[in-house]
């Protein structure tokens, strides 16, 4: 027997603005009555238009609390409106970069993601929808602004309440809503992933790295997903296709909650990781975030590896890659607050390298243009054109075939790599969970501060190091592409060493302000490549500090992240 979609009358809900990661609030704000209905109308009619329906897309997410509910609302509310297809995820998990890779392979018209990403989740924490476009990227601002304008007026939304939907078992399924057919397809994306990425890697190679070939000992990794998404992907990759014993890869049970994890790859949230390679029984560590889009490189004794480097290392060893032998490499990009590491490469190697606002986004752009193979963010963010989305484990296996194609370890590589280009020693300060107001202030008087030309050629003394300013800005790109203008992006203080200072506040949170603070100095003597960033960069940081005045406004005296 048919079903019949209803149209249900509903009243707009304040700020659902999606950012550059989607409308990321506490679950609890989700649980409101009509409140996830809403910003899912919103986004399938402000992203779709005429093309809703019989549009197909796809829909996964992470595993966070609230997931699975919200997955059935939004296949009820895509049947309500004429969607002919929806593509879902195995009980509703499916890492970021798996949602676009199968958006790609299975060419469909876009995909809602289900993720906080690194936020925490469970009942008192976060919850978060992303809409990504039929190339598998996040979608651009002129979509995310349609959705906030959409979501100020809305007055109904149309849904199939009695639509259910067994989403535990592979295959699929067929229904009839308003007398025309309604598909559902429950797609196992572990398996198209991992396809994918043997297309891309030499597993074989990979495999003699990890199990040891030529005489040589095999790398005893260590790969820790946080209890978020990439549990079942680590293990078909590592167990099953590279023999891996299942002691080497850890928190591979996705939770709702992460198990009270905090998943974001970073120094402090997986000090677990760290902990155990400072050990030295691996030889190489990675985690993961929540949903598997974040990646942190850790080598023997938990060397550790910057995001920033990580990605110039890959940029000037993409030959260690298959794929890139076929596609050819059409250059590189980075965010703008990422360190000028990768700026270096692409010199050397005569390739194109661009400089973007933070978010994923601004690379799809270049990718679809075929102006850029290797993108990556500070943030613990590497990818390549292979997907639209930052891609965890690609980043993983990429340093993998890198070791087992140098066969040297991590620290080799990278002291290697600044012995050729010198090193851009970085840190990256985050204060979470600021008050707003006195952040606010802060940025406004660091526009001030830039937009006061006396400010040019001033010099900052700490130390025994004395700084003269070349350029202050605040950030702003035209893409390249499509001319679109994304303005005041961060506030650049740039030296005429070319040591830089940053401030933003960050996009992603979900309450109060999270100021971030990215210190950036070059060093071109090997004496100085073993010292500790912060030892380095202590001048630096104590100018910015001074400069910003943010001990004295914020009242904190210590960030809450380093990295
Ligand atoms: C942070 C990072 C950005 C990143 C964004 C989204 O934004 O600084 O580089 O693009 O998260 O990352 P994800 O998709 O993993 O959530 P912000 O605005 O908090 O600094």
């Amino acid at each position: 027997m048919g079903l019949t979609a209803k149209e249900i009358i509903t009243q707009p809900f304040e700020g659902q603005k999606p950012g550059t990661s989607g409308l990321r609030k506490g679950v609890k704000v989700y649980q409101q009555e009509n409140y996830t209905e809403n910003f899912v109308q919103c986004t399938l009619t402000a992203a779709l238009g005429d093309k809703l329906a019989g549009s197909t897309l796809a829909v996964g997410g992470d595993g966070r609390y609230f997931g699975k509910e919200a997955t059935l609302k939004i296949i009820q509310i895509c049947a309500g409106n004429g969607v002919s297809k929806v593509l879902v995820a195995h009980n509703g998990l499916m890492s970021t970069p798996a949602v676009s890779c199968v958006i790609r392979k299975y060419a469909t018209d876009g995909g809602i993601i289900l993720t906080a990403s690194h936020n925490p989740g469970g009942p008192n924490a976060d919850f978060g929808i992303k809409y990504n476009i039929s190339n598998g990227g996040p979608a651009p601002e002129a979509v995310t602004n349609a959705i906030f304008e959409m979501t100020k007026t809305i007055s109904s939304y149309k849904i199939c309440p009695d639509l259910n939907v067994d989403i535990s078992s592979i295959g699929q399924q067929e229904f009839e809503v308003n007398g025309k057919p309604f598909t559902v397809q429950v797609v196992d994306s572990v398996s198209d992933y991992v396809a994918y990425m043997k297309e891309i890697f030499d597993f074989n190679a990979l495999k003699g790295l990890l199990q040891g070939s030529d005489g040589q000992p095999g790398v005893n990794v260590l790969i820790n997903a946080m209890n978020g998404v990439m549990g079942p992907y680590a293990q078909k990759v590592f167990v099953e296709e590279l023999g891996t014993p299942t002691d080497n890869i850890v928190n591979c049970v996705p939770m709702e909650d992460f198990g009270g994890l905090h998943p974001d790859p970073n120094l402090t949230y997986a000090a677990d990781l760290v902990q155990e390679l400072e050990k030295g029984r691996h030889g190489f560590g990675a985690a993961f975030d929540g949903d598997g889009d974040r990646n942190m490189i850790l080598g023997k004794n938990a060397f550790f590896v910057t995001p920033s480097d990580s990605l110039a290392v890959l940029a000037d060893n993409l030959d260690c890659i298959p794929y890139f032998a076929k596609t050819g490499v059409k250059g590189f990009a980075r965010s703008m607050p990422t360190s000028g590491a990768v700026d270096r490469v692409a010199k050397k190697k005569n390739q194109e390298c661009f400089e973007v606002p933070t978010g994923w986004k601004f690379f799809g752009n270049l990718m679809d243009a075929g102006r850029l193979s290797l993108c990556g963010e500070e943030s613990f963010g590497t990818g390549s054109d292979h997907i639209r989305e930052k891609d965890g484990l690609w980043a993983v296996l990429a340093w993998l075939s890198v070791l087992a194609n140098k066969k040297q370890s991590v620290e080799d590589v990278i002291m290697q790599h600044w012995t050729t280009y010198g090193r851009n020693f970085y840190t990256r300060y985050d204060y979470e969970n600021c008050e707003s107001d006195p952040a606010n202030q802060m940025m406004k008087n660091l526009n001030c501060f830039v937009a006061d030309s006396g400010n040019i050629n001033k010099s900052f003394t700490s130390g025994d190091k004395t700084y003269t300013i070349e350029k202050i800005d605040n950030f702003s790109y035209t893409d390249p592409v499509d001319a679109s203008v994304s303005k005041n992006q961060g506030i650049r203080i740039i030296f005429a060493d070319g040591s830089r200072i940053i401030f933003r506040l960050s996009g992603t949170g979900s309450s109060g302000a999270t100021i971030r603070l990215y210190i950036e100095g070059y060093e071109s003597d090997p004496k100085t490549f073993t010292q500790s960033p912060q030892d380095v960069l202590k001048p630096l940081i104590n100018i910015a500090l001074e400069i910003s005045k943010l001990q004295e406004l914020t009242g904190r005296d210590k960030p809450t992240v380093i990295t």
